[in-house]
């Protein structure tokens, strides 16, 4: 015979834990979009603006259309601008930290499925604030076409 009481004050009592924690570390997520890609390709960027009300950090990123999610950042390398993963991105408080194309991105990698304009991507960012305490956000950006933002004449 099971008694489903302690059950019951389990779950009260993790939601009482769980919630300051969402009500104290925000972070703004705007205008999210993702690259959309061709056939065969197998890495895209996604770009948003993130403004959070106090410092934290974007430390992961995941999603299920992409096996591997990196942090990205531009850097010159020999003399000419590469990509190269970050383990995080600081994020002071209360400023416009811009995710774009030519800067800082999320890197979609070993995506098994084209992505085409029209369609939304999940993406769930893992944020940690100074305190050291993760939280993650999920977000839903839609795929703009392949050229979108590419700052060509
Ligand atoms: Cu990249």
């Amino acid at each position: 015979m099971r008694n489903s009481a302690p059950r019951r004050s389990f779950a009260v009592a993790l939601f009482l834990a769980v919630a300051p924690s969402v009500a104290f570390a925000q972070v703004t997520v705007t205008d999210p979009w993702v690259r959309g890609t061709v056939a065969g390709q197998r890495a895209t960027g996604a770009f948003m603006k993130l403004t959070p009300a106090a410092d934290q950090k974007l430390v992961a990123a995941a999603s299920p259309v992409a096996k591997i999610v990196e942090i990205h950042e531009m850097a010159m390398d020999g003399g000419v601008m590469k990509m190269r993963a970050i383990p995080k991105l600081a994020l002071p408080a209360g400023k416009a930290t811009e995710l774009k194309p030519g800067g800082y991105h999320v890197m979609l990698m070993a995506l098994d499925r084209t992505l085409a304009e029209g369609e939304t991507v999940p993406i769930t960012l893992t944020f940690e604030d100074a305190a050291g305490k993760r939280q993650t956000v999920e977000i839903k950006a839609p795929v703009k076409p392949l050229t979108a933002d590419m700052r060509k004449p």
